[in-house]
């Protein structure tokens, strides 16, 4: 039956994506990123394999030019012998950079194909199990080798502080003519940015807007670290060499997912985890005392915050 040849075999498909098999590692993904029992087995089984990539962080608001430049940086990448996995994290447009890379890749034939992994995931306007989801997508594509891991997503507040979680090397795309919204995003970009590049810099406002940046870091300069600044055009074919060298001389430095980050990555990620196992319990516990308290919480007989504190611990107390 094709129902079982299809089945799930945890065990082969660990062996295959270890072995960088592009098929076990498609499959590998849908499992971790539905949750299923298999993906949890998955898990699991790589977790001895892991914290060998180089993961990058691209983020920037739609339509600046991140997949344009993740295309570019595949390219260059490859040219240099690496390998690249990439996990596309864009409700608007998942991967619009794809014909672009179809064409490479069917320029190019095996060589290239075999060496670079693209996923789209779809955003599902959870940000918790996003994040969830990337961070594991991220390890499957660590575990079958891939020495680089580009994770682009859509930057508007929480998922700036999420690749800041996710990658060794963060980098902020400012595409020219933001004007106000330079000063706007400044306060998040600049304490999460390890790269800022201006894209589109064929562009005429590209000037005015590598200027802001660069006066923005001049009155920052008490800035735990300094981002570098590199002008990036994807029509003149310029910057991509300086961006690909610029990420190489990041590696691993500021902590990171593996690094000396990961204690406050972990702890960022109980609290956000610790609210979905809650909420879980709350709204499927059965229990007289719980029923009790919501009626006393109702009746007001009981202030808000200690009732839910109350709520809580039933909910802990009930394990599972
Ligand atoms: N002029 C110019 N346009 C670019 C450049 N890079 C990307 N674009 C255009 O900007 C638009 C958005 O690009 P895309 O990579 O999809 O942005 P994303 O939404 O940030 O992933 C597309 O129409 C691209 O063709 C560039 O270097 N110069
Ligand atoms: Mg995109």
């Amino acid at each position: 039956m094709i129902g079982d040849q299809l089945k799930l075999r945890p065990g082969e498909l660990v062996a295959g994506i270890l072995r960088g098999d592009h098929r076990s590692i498609a499959r590998a993904i849908s499992a971790v990123e539905n949750e299923t029992e298999a993906g949890r087995a998955i898990m699991q089984g790589i977790h001895p394999h892991l914290g060998r990539a180089h993961v990058i962080g691209i983020t920037g608001s739609p339509g600046a030019g991140k997949s344009t430049l993740v295309s570019e940086l595949i390219g260059e990448f490859t040219r240099r012998g690496k390998s690249v996995g990439v996990v596309a994290v864009d409700p608007s447009s998942p991967f619009s950079g794809g014909a672009i890379l179809g064409d490479r890749i069917r320029m190019e034939r095996h060589s290239l194909a075999e060496r670079v992994f693209i996923r789209s995931l779809a955003s599902r306007g959870h940000l918790g199990g996003l994040s969830r989801a990337v961070f594991k997508v991220v390890d499957v594509l660590d575990a079958a080798g891939f020495e680089l891991i580009i994770v682009e997503t859509v930057g508007a507040g929480q998922s700036e502080v999420e690749i800041a979680e996710i990658a060794d090397t963060r980098v902020v795309v400012c595409p020219p003519g933001l004007g106000d919204d330079v000063q706007a995003i400044k306060a998040g970009i600049l304490e999460i940015a390890d790269i800022l590049v201006v894209s589109k810099a064929d562009l005429p406002l590209a000037d005015k807007t590598e200027l802001d940046l660069r006066f923005m870091l001049s009155v920052t300069k008490h800035a735990p670290r300094q981002p570098c600044i590199v002008r990036v055009s994807a029509v003149n074919g310029t910057g991509v060499t300086e961006l690909a060298d610029a990420i190489g001389s990041t590696t691993r430095s500021a902590g990171g997912r593996r690094g000396s980050g990961s204690r406050e990555r972990m702890r960022r990620l109980f609290a956000q985890e610790a609210g979905n196992v809650l909420r879980k319990r709350l709204s499927t516990l059965d229990s007289a005392a719980l029923d009790a308290l919501c009626d006393a919480a109702a009746r007001g007989e009981i202030g808000h915050e200690d009732a839910v504190l109350n709520a809580i611990r039933l909910a802990m107390n009930s394990g599972s």
